[in-house]
C-alpha cells in the first residue's frame, strides 16, 4: 500500500492544501513557515473566514484554534461538518485547553486531531504529514476503486454507485432518469484483425469520445465492462437523451478507427440503446437498464450503427 506522503503528492499531482485558522497572526505565520515549501497555505483570522475559505478552496487539511472571538473553533467545526462540501476535510484542532473533555469534545466534533499550543514544530509537522498521506491515501483508494483501469473514465463500481444516488434524487423531485448503453460494432473482428493493443487504444479513444459527448457536469460516462459503455444522465428526458445517443454515435464515428473486416462500416461504430423513465419507488433501476440493453440488442439486430428507444 502507497503510505509515503511525497509519493502520494507525486501521484496526485497536486501540493496539498492546508488552511489555518487563528485568531493571533502570529500562529498562522508560524506554521506558514513550517509547511510552505511543500503545501498551499490558505490562511484565515476568524471562524466566517474559514468556513468561507474551506468552502471555495476546499483545502486537504484544516488546522484550526479553539480559541477565537465570535465564532469558536468548536462551532466552525460543527459547520464544516454540516455541509456535504466540506465534512470530508479532515480538522486538527489548535489549543491551549488540555483537559480530556475538551480533547473528546474534539473527537465527537469530527476532528482527527489536536495540537497543543505553544506550537512544537516537529510535533506538528509529524502530526499533519500523518492526516495529510491518510487524506491523500483515502483519496487514491477511492479514485482508484471507481475509476476504468484502461480508459480511465468511471467503472461499473461507480456506475451503480451513481444510478442508486441519481434514482433517489429523481423520485424525489419526480425528475426523469435516462440510461444510454453503448456497445462497439463487431469489436471481437476488430481484435482479430489488428490485434489486442489496438483494441485497447480503440477503447480507450471511444471512452473519451463518450465523455466528451456529456456536456452536463452530472451526466456520467462509465465503462459497464468489455467493450460496453453505459451513461447515467438525470433530469433528461426521453428526447433529451436520445439526442446525447445520436451525438455519441456521431462523434465515434467522427474517430474514423480503421476497421476493415466490420460488416457495418469501414470505420469502428457503435450501436446504442435508450431508456427513460420517473423513478418511482415501485420501480426498480435494474428494470430501467434492462430496457435500455433491450434497446441496445434491437439497435444490433436493425444493423447497427444506431440509438434505439
Ligand atoms: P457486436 O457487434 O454484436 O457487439 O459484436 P462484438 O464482436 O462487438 O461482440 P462480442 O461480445 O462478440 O465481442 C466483444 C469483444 O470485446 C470480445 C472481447 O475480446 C473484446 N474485449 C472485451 N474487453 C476488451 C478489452 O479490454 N480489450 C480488448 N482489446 N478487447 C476487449
Ligand atoms: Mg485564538
Ligand atoms: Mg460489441
Ligand atoms: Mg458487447
Amino acid at each position: 500500500m502507497i503510505n509515503d506522503l511525497k509519493m502520494l503528492i507525486e501521484l496526485r499531482g497536486a501540493r496539498p492544501k492546508i488552511l489555518v485558522a487563528d485568531d493571533q497572526p502570529i500562529n498562522i505565520r508560524a506554521i506558514h513557515e513550517i509547511f510552505k515549501s511543500e503545501c498551499d497555505i490558505f490562511m484565515a483570522t476568524s471562524g466566517e473566514q474559514a468556513l468561507s475559505l474551506a468552502s471555495s478552496h476546499r483545502p486537504d487539511l484544516i488546522i484550526l484554534d479553539v480559541m477565537m472571538p465570535e465564532m469558536d473553533g468548536h462551532e466552525v467545526c460543527r459547520r464544516l461538518k454540516q455541509d456535504v462540501v466540506t465534512k470530508e476535510i479532515p480538522v486538527i484542532f489548535l489549543t491551549a485547553q488540555h483537559t480530556p473533555e475538551d480533547e473528546v469534545l474534539g473527537f465527537q466534533l469530527g476532528a482527527v486531531d489536536f495540537i497543543h499550543k505553544p506550537i512544537d514544530s516537529f510535533v506538528i509537522q509529524a502530526r499533519v504529514e500523518t492526516h495529510l498521506a491518510l487524506k491523500l491515501q483515502t483519496e487514491y483508494l477511492r479514485k482508484i476503486a471507481l475509476t476504468d483501469g484502461l480508459t480511465g473514465i468511471a467503472n461499473r463500481r461507480q456506475f451503480d454507485v451513481t444510478l442508486v444516488q441519481d434514482w433517489l434524487q429523481c423520485t424525489r423531485e419526480a425528475n426523469p432518469l435516462s440510461i444510454v448503453i453503448v456497445d462497439v460494432d463487431h469489436f471481437k473482428k476488430f481484435n482479430d484483425t489488428y490485434g489486442h493493443l489496438l483494441g485497447d487504444k480503440c477503447l480507450r479513444d471511444v471512452a473519451h469520445a463518450i465523455r466528451a459527448a456529456l456536456r452536463r457536469p452530472y451526466d456520467l460516462a462509465t465503462r459497464y465492462g468489455g467493450e460496453e459503455f453505459a451513461c447515467l444522465l438525470p433530469n433528461t428526458d426521453f428526447d433529451g437523451a436520445m439526442h446525447i445517443a445520436e451525438l455519441i454515435r456521431q462523434a465515434v464515428a467522427a474517430l474514423e478507427i480503421a476497421h476493415q473486416q466490420s460488416e457495418t462500416s469501414p470505420v469502428v461504430t457503435v450501436s446504442l440503446g435508450v431508456a427513460t423513465c420517473i423513478p418511482t419507488s415501485a420501480y426498480e433501476s435494474a428494470k430501467l437498464l434492462a430496457a435500455a440493453d433491450a434497446q441496445l440488442y434491437e439497435a444490433k439486430q436493425s444493423g447497427r450503427n444506431q440509438a434505439r428507444g
